[in-house]
């Protein structure tokens, strides 16, 4: 006997939340069979196959404590369900693939490993517990970002270095921070910061900033001719302005109790579309115009071709996606 179940978990990040699961027999796992039966896994501790799956005699998972192993499970598998959903509801895209297959989710990597990563040979998902295993990188924003690689695998397969490495990692942060606002969650309020959840730096601040990426010392504000040079993850700095720009524009805004100041390369004003806009230009970009080797200048091209696709060439949307690429110095 098997069923489709909703049950009900304990997050360390976002609260209290509804989890797709299964009941076989009288067991019930972390099989999530309304969306492709995507299923989450505890490795141990290991750093190979698949681990055990989460399986319990009660429908009631983890404590909000990462002592608790389940409740990094309950994070991950969270994570997985709102990305799915995300894509399915705005993009219009059955699962990362888009063709309804699920992914499966990896917990407990390691011992205190401060990362987590997309692998597209396993079509999985991988999660360290973090400093001291206190802080696992099952954040919602990362976990959107992280199977926004597998999205990017299956649609563009932008090369994972040099502009078209900054384009990857951008994108992965823009539908990080997508699957975040759309979440809605209470506990984990949507915004234009990367990882302010799991504390990598130790003292607090985010791992990036969308609306000035400068801020944390090594990311890009503007693109120049060596901005291929950096690290995809400082290159994609441009990408994740230039999505601050389009949604929300430039200058001072507080939006869900965070605080913005977005500049320009040239002192232009950009008013913002709004983030639902703006992403879904941005998936169109990525799905139909660019390639393995898109650099800023083709994607300034390839987000005009969706705007103009979407919403037409004389739209406000196409007009603001070209004044948000020259704020960013992409010309
Ligand atoms: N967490 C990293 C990322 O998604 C893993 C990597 O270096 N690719 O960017
Ligand atoms: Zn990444
Ligand atoms: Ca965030």
């Amino acid at each position: 006997y098997e069923a489709i179940d909703t049950g009900t978990g304990t997050s360390e990040y976002s609260g209290k939340v509804t989890l797709g699961t299964t009941l076989s027999g009288s067991t019930y796992s972390l099989t999530d069979g309304g969306r492709g039966g995507h299923k989450t896994y505890d490795l141990k501790h290991g750093s190979s196959g698949t681990g055990t799956l989460f399986t319990k005699a009660t429908d009631v998972w983890g404590d909000g404590t990462p002592q608790n192993r389940e409740t990094a499970g309950v994070d991950a598998h969270y994570g997985a369900a709102v990305t799915w959903d995300f894509y399915k509801a705005e993009l219009n895209r059955n699962g990362i693939a888009g063709n309804g297959k699920a992914a499966y989710s990896r917990v407990h990597y390691g011992n205190a490993y401060v990362n987590a990563f997309w692998d597209d040979s396993c079509f999985c998902m991988t999660y360290g517990d973090g400093a001291n295993n206190l802080k696992p990188l099952t954040a919602l924003d990362v976990a959107g970002h992280e199977m926004s690689h597998g999205l990017t695998a299956a649609t563009a397969k932008l090369n994972y270095s040099k502009e078209s490495g900054g384009l990857n990692e951008g994108t992965s942060d823009i539908f990080g921070t997508s699957v975040e606002f759309f979440a809605n969650n209470a506990s984990d309020p949507g915004d234009y910061l990367i990882g302010e959840k799991i504390d990598i730096r130790g003292n607090g601040t985010p791992l990036r900033y969308m609306d000035k990426p400068s801020k944390d010392g090594q990311s890009a504000d503007y693109w120049s001719s060596t901005v291929g040079n950096k690290d995809v993850h400082y290159s994609s700095g441009v990408a994740n302005h230039f999505f601050y720009l389009l949604s929300e524009g430039s200058g001072a805004k507080v939006i869900n109790g965070v605080s913005y100041n977005s500049p320009t390369s040239d002192g232009s004003k950009v008013t913002g579309i709004g983030r639902t806009k703006a992403y879904k230009i941005w998936y169109k970009a990525l799905s139909t115009y660019m390639t393995s080797t898109t650099n800023y200048a083709k994607a300034r091209t390839a987000t005009l071709s969706a705007a103009s696709d979407l919403y037409g060439a004389s739209s406000t949307e196409y007009k603001t996606v070209a004044a948000a690429w020259t704020a960013v110095n992409v010309k």
